[in-house]
């Protein structure tokens, strides 16, 4: 048994999340961490919401509440989406806890101590009309390393690159559009990451088996020249982690806070303490982990993540974890993806383009969506959402191929030989060569679901639900009852264990249609079909079992034309 760690991006708290979000972390990540479970290792998976920084200050504005009011609710209602699209965090926590204030006071603390903060008087954009300073994303211009018109002053996220307000072309206030900005000295602190850089690079090497995305990026601003400038780690804002050294106060730093991104990946450990403070359990509970000192070494780590996010956790995050120079967990696997598009153009949470998670809850439950976002991740580029794809594959691979191989087998079996799994026939060279190819595929689709393959895994299952339904065309039970019923019988019993192996292979996709067949089945057991022909008798002649609500429904052209119809606007 091994100790897996996963954590997502943890979605800024400014509204609700579009699908596109939802694919490119959360759900590969929930995906992961449900398999991992499945084959009995111990899972610790950590989400939460990321709560500081202009995201935040801008949408409490808008919806015209307090921030610290704006962030309790949302984090209510992204939380209760996050359990509506089922996923399995073992935790979901909030970056402006009190674990996540004082861990990021830590950090600071030890990377003065380590000699890598330098206090720097920087010229800072202000603006005159709004009367304040305009970090990160208070500001929007065009970005001079790809000519994105709408890049903010923290990042591109075209290109990824990292920037700083000063940095943008005909840069303009995010707040009130003004253009009348200048130029105004302001004290930071600054990380000094140049300094790290040797260290980082051999990192990086050494992470040969990272998706060929992640290291492109990682690399690409790692040898940019500027792309591991010494950064600024404060900011002139209200809302945040107010500057300490550890919790000592920090002389000249009064009244400014962290930079949200130098906080927010730090509460993947907050995370994980605010999970053991929920549970009542000691420190040592979470820092067993994230301390290699104290039990964290066994550990492998996983994080997921979207490209634009790649660059914080390649050189950002680790200089903070390398700079402390304690023995903090750092990441062994980054898997990072592509970006979903919309039907035509982008997924946009500024223009409220696409479909939004609590609007695709609205229409269908989680699975649907789970398995066509999961089959069409965006790994090796980017990919498009379209409501005739998604019709398409939702009413072949889970109405044609599984809802109706379950719902044919259960009614069938019921009304020929009563609700309890037949006994006569024996299994023949039909379900013998049904036997070993299943198990040569679930081999298969165990390493792609151990790689992280997302959308090979998705297609392995499906051919493996294919497999079954392939199987009872030709086998034909239906027609084989009228002149051999022992021979029937004996294919029921083994469609019926087919029922309940797909159920265990099936969850980490759909867990909610994956309980439904699982009790229909009568069994509780969820153990991985190791040895697959044990795995195809371990609902033994005689046991219950019972027909299902029906798993899946189609979606009509009618639904298919109402919804592109209804998402093809905007939402505000
Ligand atoms: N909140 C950006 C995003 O939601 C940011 C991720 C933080 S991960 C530590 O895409
Ligand atoms: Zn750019």
């Amino acid at each position: 048994m091994a100790r897996i760690l996963i954590t997502s991006a943890i979605p800024y708290i400014n509204g609700i999340k579009h699908l596109g979000n939802l694919v490119g972390s959360q759900l590969p990540a929930d995906l992961f961490a449900r398999y991992m479970r499945a084959r009995g290792h111990e899972v610790m998976f950590i989400c939460a919401t990321d709560e500081h920084g202009t995201p935040a200050e801008l949408a409490a504005a808008k919806a015209g509440k307090p921030v610290a009011d704006y962030c309790a609710e949302m984090h209510e209602v992204q939380a209760e989406i996050a359990r509506g699209f089922r996923l399995s965090f073992d935790h979901f926590g909030r970056s402006s806890s009190q674990r996540n204030h004082q861990l990021t006071q830590h950090f600071a603390g030890a990377l003065d101590a380590a000699g890598l903060i330098q206090e720097v008087s920087e010229k800072q954009v202000f603006s005159i009309d709004d009367n304040r300073f305009l970090p990160d994303r208070y500001i929007t211009g065009t970005c001079p390393n790809c000519g994105n018109t709408s890049a903010r002053g923290d990042q591109c996220e075209e290109c990824t690159k990292q920037l700083d307000p000063t940095d943008l072309i005909n840069p303009r206030s995010s707040i009130s559009g003004s253009t009348n900005l200048e130029v105004r000295e302001t004290k930071h602190l600054y990380l000094r990451q140049r300094s790290l850089r040797g260290k980082l690079e051999s990192w990086i090497d050494s992470k040969t088996d990272w998706p060929i995305l992640t290291t492109s990026i990682a690399k690409k601003w790692l040898n940019d020249g500027d792309g591991l400038q010494d950064r600024g780690i404060t900011r002139d804002l209200h809302w945040g982690i107010p500057v300490k050294k550890g919790d000592q106060p920090w002389p000249g730093m009064e009244g400014k806070v962290f930079y949200v991104w130098f906080d927010a990946p730090i509460e993947y450990i907050a995370g994980t303490a605010e999970w053991a403070d929920a549970h009542g359990l000691p420190d040592a509970a979470w820092e067993r982990w994230w301390r290699t000192d104290k039990g964290a070494a066994d550990v492998t780590y996983y994080q997921f993540m979207g490209k634009d996010n790649v660059p914080f956790h390649t050189l950002s995050f680790p200089a903070t974890i390398i700079g402390s120079g304690e023995p903090w967990k750092l990441v062994d696997y980054l898997k990072s993806f592509n970006y979903l598009n919309y039907d035509g153009g982008q997924f946009s949470t500024s223009k409220g383009r696409g479909v939004f998670m609590d609007q695709a809850l609205s229409i269908l439950p989680a699975d649907y969506w789970r398995w066509w976002l999961l089959s069409h991740a965006p790994e090796s580029a980017d990919s498009e959402f379209t409501w005739e794809n998604f019709q398409i594959s939702v009413n072949k691979d889970l109405a044609d191929v599984l809802g109706n191989l379950v719902s044919r087998v259960t009614k069938f079996a019921t009304s020929k030989f009563g609700s309890t799994i037949p006994a006569a026939g024996e299994f023949g060279p039909q379900e013998t060569a049904l036997i070993a190819d299943l198990g040569s595929r679930i081999k298969d689709y165990a390493q792609l679901m151990e790689a992280m393959e997302v959308r090979k895994a998705a297609n392995e299952l499906r051919a493996i639900w294919v497999i079954g339904n392939e199987y009872l065309q030709s086998a034909a039970p239906w027609t084989v009852v009228k002149t051999d019923p022992d021979r029937a019988q004996a294919m029921i019993r083994l469609a019926l264990n087919l029922i309940r192996v797909y159920a265990i292979l099936s969850r980490p996709f759909i867990p909610d249609a994956a309980a439904t067949m699982m009790a229909a089945m009568g069994s509780d057991d969820w153990s991985w079909p190791d040895t697959i022909s044990e795995a195809m008798r371990a609902l033994p002649a005689g046991h219950g079992f019972a027909v299902p609500e029906n798993l899946f429904r189609k979606i009509t052209d009618e639904e298919r034309a109402d919804w592109q119809q209804k998402f093809s606007g905007v939402r505000d």
